[in-house]
């Protein structure tokens, strides 16, 4: 609705014509055919939910959260919600953020005690003026919004701490393939519109009071109900050192494929490290005419793409073989 009213006024309405770019004319909104896209293994049961809603005429904002809500209360997930690898001084802190078709979005971080992270920023986003709530603020205003506190460190998750404490384990590094699990989820509506979620307890034994991208709108998320959406996993700091889901949205809207987006966001994070890394970061997108796309750092990223009746997880190839 702004945005219309920013066309209608005189004054602003080259920068509004000139923001959409040319490339974006020949690609159409897909119609009628809902799809989710999200990260990692555990994709494929939060998409399973997602599509639920989508297929009964749910919007694509409720499938996200909906969706993003499936790992966040599995303990067996141990980067995300309930059971998520604790900080080094033994805390479970959670990052998530949303955003919708109108280009809304709400975040919380450092959130303490409250399982389901997406929802609370959710309500930052349809009830409140600001767009992020952190640590005590964000708490209180759960709490505020009926959400019960709730111990999230497992006994699991505990045991994995004591065991890895003192040495962080970087989300990306991929030992076991069991370090990193955060997940980005998108989707479309069957009216072709695009919204999504991410939701993290980010890099297990961080230091006290660190935030990841996943929260981080343009970050660990973005969605442009004109041209794509993004989301991101791995290391979160180099996310957001290059502004990552917003830079693959803008390549999409530049006339970038899906894939190709990914692609050369990953490679703005090698090119400042000269091509060395020990970590990874991945990305999925979601353009406006329903293709998908995907890009890793390094080999083991996996996500799950549900569409036209099926759900499959795909593994990626790294960059970095
Ligand atoms: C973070 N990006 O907090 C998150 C972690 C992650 O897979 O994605 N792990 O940095």
């Amino acid at each position: 609705m702004k945005r219309r009213r920013f066309i209608k006024t005189g004054i602003l309405a080259p920068f509004a014509v000139a923001s959409a770019a040319p490339d974006m004319r020949g690609v159409k909104r897909a119609i009628g055919n809902p799809l989710v896209i999200s990260t990692w293994k555990h994709g494929l049961a939060a998409n399973e939910t997602a599509m639920r809603i989508l297929q009964n005429g749910g919007s694509c904002l409720d499938a996200v959260e909906a969706g993003a809500r499936v790992p966040e209360a599995d303990p067996t997930v141990s980067s995300v919600g309930y059971g998520g690898i604790p900080d080094r001084d033994g805390h479970v802190t959670l990052d998530a953020s949303i955003m919708d078709a109108d280009g809304n979005a709400g975040a919380v971080a450092f959130l303490e005690g409250i399982k389901h992270p997406v929802s609370v920023a959710r309500l930052v986003m349809e009830k409140t003026k600001h767009v992020m709530l952190v640590g005590e603020g964000a708490k209180k205003f759960a709490l505020a919004q009926g959400f019960k506190e709730e111990n999230l460190l497992t006994e699991e998750a505990r045991r994995t701490w004591l065991k890895k404490n003192k040495k962080s384990v970087f989300p990306g590094e991929t030992p076991n393939g069991k370090s990193h699990d955060t997940i980005a989820i998108l989707a479309q509506d069957k009216d072709g519109k695009l919204a999504g979620a991410c939701t993290t307890s980010g890099w297990g034994n961080k230091m006290r009071g660190r935030v990841g991208d996943s929260p981080i709108i343009g970050a660990g998320l973005y969605v442009d109900n004109d041209v794509g959406a993004a989301g991101a996993t791995g290391l979160g700091e180099e996310v957001i050192k290059t502004v990552g889901s917003f830079l693959v949205v803008e390549l999409m809207r530049q006339g970038y494929e899906p894939d190709e987006a990914c692609l050369e966001a990953l490679q703005r994070i090698l090119h400042r490290h000269r091509n060395t890394v020990r970590f990874s970061v991945a990305y999925i997108a979601l353009r406006k005419d329903g293709k998908t796309g995907s890009a890793s750092i390094l080999n083991g990223f996996k996500y799950a793409l549900y569409r036209d009746g099926k759900n499959i997880l795909q593994p990626t190839e790294g960059i970095i073989k």
